[in-house]
This record gives structure tokens, sequence and C-alpha cells, in this order.
């Protein structure tokens, strides 16, 4: 019978779709009160079919041992600065509605690629008309200038289909030292930045607030 993955998929669609709003709605927290939020942004996707497939022959997956994948339901947070990664993944092991059972730290542990980002694998619970069902998920945490990186590298990994150039990998290395010297650099002025938001962008500025 062929893999119906509309139904497969149904409950990733649902884990991402939920935890995009709740975690948007931390940061809107943050602003209602006046402060400062480490939440910038954050995206979700359902890993595609053709990716999905092509893990799975690389990792051994069967249609049965499919859903042990983590990163089907895929969440990213970017913050403005690094040490706001920090207190993302505080608020995170804080929650009592997903469950950590994994941590990956390619910031302090940098990929041979240059990539640099906090991946947590977590057990989301999710409630369908079929009853109560655990979800994986995994969330990247990472900053813009580590999200700028990371979405350049990952067109260019696809337009190469993982082989990239070595010429264009020495570039890309080259760029993910700027970008830890510009998180670095932003670090080391973030109070100063930091006022200046909440005086330009306070609750009574904003719009997304209402
Ligand atoms: P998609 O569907 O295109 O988003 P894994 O290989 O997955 O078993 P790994 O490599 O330690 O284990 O990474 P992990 O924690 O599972 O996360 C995989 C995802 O992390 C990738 O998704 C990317 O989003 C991101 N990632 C990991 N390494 C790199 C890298 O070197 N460059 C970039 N740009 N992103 C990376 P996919 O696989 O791209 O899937």
């Amino acid at each position: 019978m062929a893999f119906d993955w509309e139904e497969f998929l149904d409950p990733y669609v649902q884990t991402v779709g939920e935890l995009k709003i709740k975690l948007r709605g931390v940061r809107k927290q943050y602003l209602k009160k006046g402060l400062y939020s480490p939440i910038e942004f954050v995206t979700g996707r359902v890993k595609r079919r053709d990716s999905i497939m092509k893990k799975s022959r690389m990792r051994g997956y069967t249609r049965d041992t499919l859903a042990e994948m983590e990163d089907i339901a895929g969440i990213r947070i970017m913050v403005q600065f690094s040490e706001d990664v920090w207190d993302v993944l505080d608020l995170l092991r804080k929650r009592q509605d997903i469950k950590i059972v994994e941590e990956r730290d390619y910031i302090n542990h940098q990929k041979a690629s240059g990539y640099r980002s906090y991946h947590v694998i977590v057990e989301y619970p999710i409630d369908t008309i079929e009853g109560h069902k655990v979800v994986n998920a995994e969330i990247q945490i990472r900053t813009l200038a580590m999200n700028f990186w990371a979405t350049i590298e990952h067109s260019l990994n696809y337009k190469y289909d993982g082989l990239i150039p070595e010429k264009v990998k020495t570039r890309l290395s080259n760029a993910a030292r700027e970008a830890a010297q510009m998180d670095l650099e932003m670090s080391s002025i973030r109070e100063e930045i930091q006022d200046a938001q909440l005086l330009f962008d306070g609750p009574q500025a904003r719009t997304d607030l209402k």
C-alpha cells in the first residue's frame, strides 16, 4: 500500500504550528511588559519529503522507524546576541509543555563547515481526534549572524548537492569567522543597543502587540 505522506506529516504540521504560536507569544509577553525579549523572531518548517527520504536512505530509517527522525518538525528561534541563546535555553528548560531529550551545542563546538547553532531535541504532546500523541521536534537557537550564514550555506549546499567547490568553501569558512566576530562585537555593546531599542521600540510604539 502506498505510504500516506499527508497522514504521516499531519502531526508534525500541528506541532510546528502550535510551537510557533507559543514561542511567538513569549516574545509578545516580554514586549507588553516593556522588557527586552531574548527571542527576536521564530520560524518553523516541516521537513520536505525529498529531504526526509534522503536522510532515511543515509541513516537507514524504515517506514516503521521514520517517526524516530528528530528534525521532521523544525522550529528556529532567532536571537540578537549570543548571550540570548542561553536565556532562551533556560526558558525552554522551564516549560512544562515540552520535554528536552537531547541538546547539541554547535556554538561552543562549531561544525567543520563553520555552522554554529544550538540544537534542542524535544518531545511535544499533541491531541488529535485520534487521541494523544508525542511528537519529536528540533528547536534550533541561533543569532541573526549565525542564521544569515547558515541560510546562505544551506542554499549553496542544495545547489551543489553537498559538494560545494573548495574555493566557495574557503569563502564560507572566512564568512563564518567574520559572523562569529560580529556576534562578539555586538555583544560588547549589547547594553547600549538594548537601551536604544527599548526607547525606540517600547510597548506604546508597537503595533504587533495588539
Ligand atoms: P532541512 O530539511 O533541509 O532543514 P543529522 O545529520 O541531522 O542527524 P546533525 O548533522 O548533527 O545530525 O544535525 P541536526 O542536529 O540533526 O540538525 C540537522 C539540521 O541542522 C539541518 O537540517 C540544518 O537545518 C542544520 N544544520 C546542521 N549542520 C549544518 C551545516 O553544516 N550547515 C547548515 N547550513 N545547516 C546545518 P537539514 O538536514 O539541512 O534539513
